[in-house]
């Protein structure tokens, strides 16, 4: 049984009627922080998200409609995660992601530190055999264990190798790793896509396509908010400089869902939010809604409404 947030505490601030069962998209908030190597803070990356989502427009310009009317919007409750011992938090994401997907819903989750990816990637393996996984990303996060714990985010995605063909891996950004993680790479034929190799032509002027042509038809996403440029996204536990921008990675996700490709979920992670510098917890609040309303492109709105949506009052 999944309970919901309510609307002053929902993504968006929605309506009850577009925020519970019948809606196509549930959010989960993982406020998980046990092994923040630098700056700290994510375990309040979820709750700053969803405050922000709600100075966040109803109406995308692109795509010229109310995705959170059309499909509907569930936000679910926090899992409890920060008194149980990191393999059993873990095993309750993977749960909890398994259930959301029984039902029939797409799932959104919100960091929380990246360590989170690793259930939420072995829940979709089992309804998706054959999924990608895109990983944006600062760092490749492909490292054995760090500082003593093969749990940490450093090493998220060598724990998703475990269980993955590694070929099925593609990291866009990466700006920061480690000798055993380059030889990692090589080796075991994960597709890396370096922000320095992008800057510098490597892959040609089509870096996106080049991207795109490693992936399967299904796609799930881990969207470290750190593989954006530290201008634009300060508030997370390790900026590097040398970052994507906000359009590249939108028009990254975007070739994915043109190339007939589908996403069939996602995550926004390791967002550390510092205060008084709320533009990083918007980015990330509308950075979730504009990957929705990519990954929802081929939805068709519904022709009638049951009744009038409610709307927000000013925006000034
Ligand atoms: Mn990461």
């Amino acid at each position: 049984m999944l309970s919901y947030l309510p609307p002053d505490e929902n993504f968006l601030g929605i309506a009850a009627e577009h925020s519970t069962d019948r809606a196509q998209i549930a959010i989960l908030p993982l406020p998980l922080e046990r092994t923040t190597s630098y700056g700290k803070g994510t375990k309040d990356g979820p709750r700053a998200i969803l405050r922000a989502s709600h100075y966040v427009e109803f109406y995308d310009d692109e795509f010229d409609r109310e995705l959170c009317f059309d499909v509907g919007i569930a936000t679910l409750e926090s899992l409890p995660l920060k008194k149980l011992p990191p393999p059993e938090a873990l095993s309750l994401i993977e749960a909890r992601t398994r259930e959301i997907l029984a039902s029939g819903k797409f799932c959104v989750a919100l960091g929380g530190e990246h360590t989170v990816t690793a259930p939420l990637v072995r829940a979709h393996i089992e309804r998706y055999p054959d999924v990608s996984v895109l990983q944006l990303d600062a760092h490749s996060d492909l490292r054995d264990e760090y500082d003593g714990t093969p749990l940490s985010h450093a090493c998220v995605m060598a724990r998703v190798a475990e269980f993955l063909p590694p070929d099925r891996i593609t990291q866009v950004g990466i700006r920061a790793l480690c000798k055993e993680e380059a030889a990692f790479i090589r080796k075991r034929g994960v597709h890396t896509f370096f922000a320095s190799g992008i800057r510098r032509g490597r892959y040609g002027d089509e870096w996106i396509e080049r991207v795109v042509e490693t992936l399967g038809e299904k796609v799930y996403l881990t969207f470290d908010v750190d593989a954006l440029d530290p201008s634009i996204m300060p508030a997370t536990g390790t900026p590097e400089p040398e970052g994507l921008t906000y359009s590249e990675c939108i028009a990254l996700v975007r070739r994915v869902v043109e190339s007939g490709r589908r996403i069939v979920g996602f995550d926004v992670v390791e967002l550390a939010p510092i205060k008084r510098l709320h533009f990083a917890d918007l980015v990330a609040a509308r950075l979730v809604y504009k990957l929705l309303n990519i990954a929802f492109f081929h939805e068709r709105p519904k022709s009638s409404r049951r009744s009038p949506k409610p709307r927000r009052s000013s925006r000034a």
